[in-house]
């Protein structure tokens, strides 16, 4: 049967070409700061972002944790949404592992947080508080639709902080998606931020990795953090050379996969039970909701995925889907096809 799988970008697995630039990777030991294929993604990667220097890390967590790490001391605040993934998905590594204080903002449908919530929750001078330190700011919004958070936007917080003395971390997992889909320069949309961590193995097809981007001091900070999360790699080389390659030639078609998305979500607005609104949808990732009397969310899923639709069950009553590089225009035919079976 054929299976066309949605759950998420994350499944992408190299090209050919990908897998030929691992095979012939000049490698060296990273930990020494010898591996020049490692360091040759770190330099593109900073020239990509506008950042002075960047650090190649093995996932988006580690990307995110490393930075907070890098911000902040133990007992210093970070204000973040309530459906940040580094905040909901991520173990709550930075309390966990750096004593660093979560304080959550109601995250808006389009991914933000409001000004006035950002403002208000800056902690004034009190031997009661802790210290604000940090903004984490998340472009695309993975729980919010993937949306992306625009110029205005990075440039109204990056007032907030400025006037405020405060950092801005941006979890970037999709900031090219965001880019893209913005048609602006990746560097113009990371201008205000102080660090941006974003994967190489999502949208951009690479098998593992992410890179952090932000001052020589800050990479400084973040590169022991690293180190003392085990993180320090040897011959990493290997995996680098896939990202160079993602970065050069799978940045663009992106586009593609925010076109299939589109049409996913088009396709399905149609549906008799099927809850959407196909303008929101502006990258790679669909949620819809599901109103049945004859199926649950959960049948639904496996329903569509025993007839070759593979999907996410995300949170209460949601649905995720996410197109990538392995998902063709044919492709969204073929699921609006297994979506018309399912539920005539
Ligand atoms: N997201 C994964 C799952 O964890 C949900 C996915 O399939 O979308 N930031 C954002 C915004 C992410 O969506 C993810 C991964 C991460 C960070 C973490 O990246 P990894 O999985 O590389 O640690």
């Amino acid at each position: 049967m054929r299976v066309v799988d949605l759950r998420s970008d994350t499944l992408t697995r190299p090209t050919a070409e990908m897998s030929r630039a691992m095979a012939e990777a000049d490698v060296g030991d990273d930990v020494f700061g010898e591996d020049p294929t490692v360091n040759r993604l770190e330099e593109m990667a900073a020239g990509r972002m506008g950042k002075e220097a960047a650090l190649f890390v093995t996932s988006g967590t580690m990307g995110n944790l490393v930075s907070l790490l890098a911000h902040c001391a133990r007992g210093e605040e970070i204000l973040l949404g309530s459906f940040a993934h580094t905040f909901y998905f991520e173990q709550g590594g930075s309390a966990a592992v750096g004593g660093i204080h979560p304080r959550t903002l109601p995250n808006q449908p389009d991914g933000t947080m409001t000004l006035s919530d950002i403002e208000g929750a800056i902690r004034p001078d009190n031997v009661h508080f802790p210290r604000t330190r940090l903004i984490v700011l998340e472009n695309t919004h993975n729980l919010c639709g993937g949306h992306p958070l625009d110029l205005e936007y990075m440039t109204a917080v990056g007032d907030v902080a400025r006037r405020h003395g405060l950092k801005i971390h941006v979890d970037g997992a999709r900031f090219f998606n965001a880019a893209v889909a913005l048609g602006v320069p990746a560097a113009k949309l990371a201008a205000e931020a102080d660090s941006v961590s974003f994967c190489l193995s999502k949208g951009l097809g690479a098998p593992v990795g992410s890179v952090v981007c932000g001052s020589q001091d800050f990479i400084s900070e973040a590169r022991r953090a690293r180190k003392v999360l085990g993180g320090g790699m040897r011959q990493a080389g290997v995996l680098a050379a896939a990202g160079i390659f993602a970065l050069n030639e799978m940045v663009e078609r992106l586009a593609d996969d925010h076109a299939n998305a589109r049409k996913l979500a088009e396709g399905i607005a149609e549906m008799p039970g099927i809850s959407i609104d196909p303008d929101q949808i502006h990258t790679n990732i669909v949620y819809f909701g599901v109103d049945r009397k004859d199926m649950t969310l959960a049948d639904l899923v496996k329903r569509l995925g025993d007839n070759g639709a593979r999907m996410l069950p995300v949170g209460p009553g949601r649905i995720r889907a996410v197109t990538h590089y392995h998902i063709s225009s044919d492709d969204i035919d073929y699921v609006l096809g297994v979506f018309g079976k399912v539920l005539k």
